[in-house]
């Protein structure tokens, strides 16, 4: 249990903290957490991407600590979005955590898409199918704390029981109209079963609930442009104060895009999100086509 004087929603998934009490673990066993250490990284993220709205001012951490993002993408049954795969880059960039793409369901869809339009971005990523063995997974994981985020039925929790086989995380069903029914309730941190014959940390994985979008609004206008590093070089020869919006005659961006450096849509889906979270248009645009004042699914969040 958690001291009073810390407060309701203080305590986050990867957390460390210190405890007070029967900390052997035995059954009946009680301690009290009384003391939360400095969070290496917080990972977060709002309901919405304007800062102006109630929404966008409620902010969630989705986990303390963790040193790697695995921005989990089925490349069919849901089907790939490419909007939400860039809104999780931007969090992962900000919050200083490295970012792995992991494309499961490969035996149902290629990756050429996706891959394609991430090419100019040395994004590392991965690809799983039901049989596809997890040893180049596994070395990514080592000695990282990962916590896996997406859409809801893209395969995160199928993914964990593979790699912690004691993990028995329930896992559901995508529904007829390919969206999942959000299987998984709450974060979860497992470690991971040391590999046979390394002696490194094989790291821990954080299981958390399917989400519908990825706000922003807890990242400035000028941050949201490290989430695309494919873009950056194209900002140098731009007017002072450059907002790189469509309202710029002289911005820099169209110039690079018009030289193929980098992937027209890139730029477009840029543009979305500083329009988005300007309060133009929808916000969530890029995830589903849900209103803005429907909760992220039908169960609690954390
Ligand atoms: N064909 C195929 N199906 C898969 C694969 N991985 C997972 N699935 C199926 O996709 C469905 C959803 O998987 P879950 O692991 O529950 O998805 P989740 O991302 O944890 O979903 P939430 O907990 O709702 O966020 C299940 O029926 C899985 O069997 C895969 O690589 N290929
Ligand atoms: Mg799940």
């Amino acid at each position: 249990m958690r001291a009073r004087e810390l407060g309701r929603k203080s305590v986050v998934v990867g957390d460390r903290v210190s405890l007070v009490g029967d900390t052997s673990g035995a059954e009946g066993a009680l301690a009290r957490i009384v003391r939360i250490a400095e969070r290496r990284s917080v990972l977060r993220r709002t309901a919405d991407d304007d800062e102006t709205t109630a929404e966008g001012r409620l902010e969630r951490v989705v986990v303390a600590n963790a040193d790697q993002l695995v921005i989990v993408s089925a490349l069919s049954d849901p089907p790939p979005r490419t909007g939400f795969i860039d809104r999780c880059l931007v969090a992962a960039y900000d919050a200083d955590v490295e970012p792995l793409l992991c494309l499961t369901k490969a035996d149902l869809a290629g990756p050429e898409e996706v891959l394609g339009y991430y090419t100019e971005l040395e994004l590392p990523y991965v690809l799983n199918r039901p049989d596809s063995d997890l040893d180049a997974l596994r070395a990514l994981l080592s000695g990282k704390v990962s916590v896996l985020v997406g859409h809801s039925g893209v395969g995160k929790s199928t993914l964990v029981n593979r790699l912690v086989p004691d993990a028995l995380r329930a896992v559901g069903v995508v529904s007829a109209i390919g969206r999942g029914r959000h299987t998984s309730t709450s974060a979860v941190a497992l470690r991971l079963p040391p590999v046979p014959g390394v002696d490194t940390d094989p790291g821990w994985i954080i299981d958390t609930p399917g989400i519908r979008s990825f706000g922003l609004a807890h990242v400035s206008a000028d941050s949201l442009l490290h989430g695309f590093p494919d873009l950056v070089e194209g900002t140098v020869d731009c007017p002072p104060n450059c907002p790189h919006t469509t309202d710029e005659a002289d911005c820099g961006l169209d110039a690079w895009v018009a030289a193929g450096k980098a992937d027209p849509r890139r730029l477009a889906s840029y543009r979305r999100l500083l329009a988005s979270r300007a309060g133009e248009g929808d916000s969530r645009g890029d995830s589903d086509q849900r209103g803005p004042g429907e909760g992220d699914r039908r169960g609690p969040d954390e």
